[in-house]
């Protein structure tokens, strides 16, 4: 039975609204709402992570936690290039990596000789927390740390005794270095490490074993105003979205349940009913990997990447956590600081004009006819005051008048979040030439949505909200003209050696060089594939719009000798030799009753002088199969006997499945063996995108 109190609700709201009175009462909140942290946090939008320590100077994506000290030698080391940098490029904060897997720590911790004060560098009397905090406060930044649980230097570590470690560094984290605005607790939990000396597999349950209610607690106490990441434990203020590749769903709720696996697909979407407020932050780095490999100075995002990054996180309703890796010399890399640069310029003249601010705003509903909730409050310069409908409303529509016919290519929209995340799906339409004309049909708004469309001249615009959770409130709408950047084209070389380019559009012409220059309209056009030999492969190419003469960034990649007499000995299906196409996006998996270990062998048709392997795990390996996480690499001259050149992990694969570099010492063989010891989920089969080899 329904409560008396609703009825008579219902009642009164019935008649307030059939008499025409005014419903003036401000909106209630729907659904959980964020807290006063959260909003502010919310608000930063982009902001920093900077990944430095011991691996930095092992080239590792993981320290092993028994990295000498003694490597450690950041000597131009200037945390004031860091602020700067972050700074110039629009962000508002830096997240740094005050101690990560391996355990090292870059401030001089009392509870542990693990440190910079154990390093010559400086004579051991450096704190890099300071330095980075006292800059941030220089550039009017806010400072965030990243202490990692997973610690495989430490003894104590899968024992009671090493929360309290953890908690003293937290102590000395949140204490002596002002305010903290995120801590970042990650995932990566448990295995095989130094642990002073044991050099042993140490499992522990990341959801018990940290004693997250009280270490939260303890958090809280020391930094009232801070949000808390942790994708391990229980459910923080901040969720990870399930991927380093920098996206989030679009369909993005900023809601989860406060208890329950949510599975890593879901942590793309949030929960449409969730009963927390738990929203999404996008974290990826400048280059594919976490730290600093000289190996990826070419691999530095591109403006378009970074531009497709900032629509899927920050257009998204996520926040943007965008790493730079710090060089072995203590600076950020001069090629990164140009993308974030460009960057910032590019995001800047593509949300310059607001085309929207002019127009006259009407609604197909307003709160109670009142001033207060009218439409143009959507479009005026108070992100606080906003558009509302009567509660009973879940289906209104906002209609901008242009003052004169209009062009654009970006519609922003944003619900005051402070009440609730509601909108579950909406349409935007534009009167083109007397009729309405659909351009996007969407699900969620919430803090943040940003849609690209291909540019349309329009009278009117319309925003429908077709469903929502409550009442729909809009407290922003705008729209924009960006200037159109080309995208770089895909390059890629087959297994006989022949070099395909791909175009990012379709109006694009392709050019290329294979002499290192740089490629323009007047060097060779690409149309077809191009037969290289089977040689090494020095390609650059561009995309050239004819009309606007705009070219793309140049796309390069330096290919190894060709595949071409390879041949596939342990598997003679078809099927196998997609790992040899050249094509990120195709891959293969072994049978799914090969046991491990499982071993991929090849023949390379000739002798070649090795100096390191490559693997491409397989992209959509959750789909079907897993990726290698531990290896072994063998080298034979004649099949029968075997030498282990190279054998290890390869760190962070799950999260960030990018192309995996080892080297060893030069070594002369025919045939390669790569070894899966082990794979992401036990009892499945591991998936190769690509395997090559490095030559001198
Ligand atoms: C991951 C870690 O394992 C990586 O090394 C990196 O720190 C990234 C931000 O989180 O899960």
């Amino acid at each position: 039975m329904m409560p008396t109190y609703f009825v008579l609700g219902l009642i009164l709201n019935l008649m307030i609204q059939s008499a025409g009175w005014s419903q003036t009462n401000p909106p209630q909140p729907v659904g959980p709402v964020p807290s006063e942290n959260q909003l502010r946090w919310q608000k930063m939008e982009y902001y920093a992570f900077i990944h430095f320590s011991i691996n930095t100077y092992t080239d590792m994506a993981w320290g092993l936690g028994n990295e000498d000290p003694k490597l450690f030698n950041p000597t131009k080391l200037d945390c004031r290039q860091w602020a700067r940098i972050c700074k110039e490029a629009g962000m508002k904060g830096i997240i740094f990596t005050a101690k990560h897997h391996s355990g090292f720590c870059l401030w001089p911790s009392k509870y542990t000789d693990y440190s910079v004060k154990n390093v010559p560098w400086r004579n051991g009397k450096a704190d890099i927390v300071r330095e980075l905090s006292d800059a941030c406060k220089e550039y009017g930044l806010k400072f965030g740390v990243y202490l990692s649980p997973w610690d495989r230097n430490h003894a104590d570590y899968g024992k009671p005794e090493y929360i309290t470690y953890f908690r003293n560094q937290l102590q000395e984290l949140l204490t002596n270095y002002g305010d903290i605005f995120e801590v970042w607790f990650d995932g990566a939990n448990g295995g095989s490490g130094y642990y002073g000396g044991a050099n042993e597999t140490r499992k522990i349950d990341s959801k018990t074993y940290y004693d997250w209610p009280n270490t939260y607690k303890l958090v809280r106490k020391l930094q009232p105003n801070i949000v808390i990441w942790n994708d391990g434990g229980d459910r923080a203020d901040l969720r990870w979205v399930g991927t380093e590749a920098g996206y989030v769903g679009e369909t993005n709720w900023s809601l989860l349940n406060a208890t329950g696996d949510v599975p890593e697909q879901m942590l793309r979407h949030g929960v449409e009913n969730g009963d927390t407020w738990v929203p999404g932050e996008v974290n990826t780095s400048i280059r594919p990997e976490w730290f600093y490999h000289e190996r990826e100075d070419r691999k530095v995002k591109t403006l378009p990447q970074l531009m497709d990054l900032y629509y899927n996180s920050i257009g998204r309703n996520g926040t943007l956590l965008l790493n730079f890796p710090i060089m072995p010399n203590g600076l950020i890399h001069e090629k990164d600081e140009k993308a974030v640069q460009e960057f910032a310029k590019a995001t800047k003249e593509a949300f310059a004009v607001n085309l929207a601010k002019n127009a006259r705003a009407t609604a197909s509903h307003e709160r109670g006819k009142n001033a207060a909730y009218d439409a143009r409050k959507a479009i005026d310069a108070d992100p606080e005051s906003y558009w509302a409908t009567d509660d009973a409303v879940r289906n209104a529509s906002l209609t901008l008048r242009f003052v004169k016919p209009t062009a654009f290519n970006r519609f922003l929209v944003q619900e005051p979040i402070r009440l609730g995340q509601r909108v579950k799906s909406f349409t935007v339409e534009a009167f083109v030439d007397g009729n309405w004309k659909e351009i996007a049909r969407q699900t969620t708004i919430g803090y943040k949505r940003i849609l690209r469309f291909p540019t349309v001249e329009a009278t009117q615009l319309r925003l429908t909200i077709l469903d929502t959770k409550g009442p729909p409130l809009i407290s922003n709408l705008a729209v924009y003209k960006a200037p159109l950047i080309l995208t770089p084209p895909v390059v890629m070389r087959d297994q006989a050696g022949e070099i395909h380019i791909q175009p990012g559009d379709t109006e694009s012409e392709l050019y290329y060089t294979l002499d290192g220059s740089t490629p323009t309209a007047k060097t060779n056009r690409y149309t077809a594939p191009v037969k290289t030999g089977t040689g090494k492969v020095d390609l650059k190419a561009i995309a050239y719009n004819p009309s606007t003469k705009q070219s793309s960034i140049v796309s390069e990649e330096k290919f190894d000798v060709a595949r071409t007499a390879w041949k596939i000995l342990s598997a003679d299906a078809k099927p196998a030799y997609q790992v040899l196409d050249g094509n990120p996006n195709t891959s293969w998996r072994q049978n799914k009753s090969q046991p491990m270990p499982a071993d991929l062998v090849i023949d390379l048709g000739k002798e070649e002088t090795l100096t390191g392997f490559r693997y491409l795990p397989a992209q959509n390996w959750w789909e079907e199969s897993s990726i290698i996480t531990h290896y072994q690499f063998e080298v034979s001259a004649d099949k029968t006997n075997w030498k282990t050149v190279s054998e290890g992990e390869f760190p962070n694969i799950k999260n960030s499945p990018v192309w995996q570099t080892k080297s060893f010492g030069p070594t002369k063989a025919r045939y390669i063996k790569l070894r899966a010891l082990k794979n992401t989920q036990e009892g499945s089969a591991s998936g190769y995108a690509e395997i090559d080899i490095i030559t001198p």
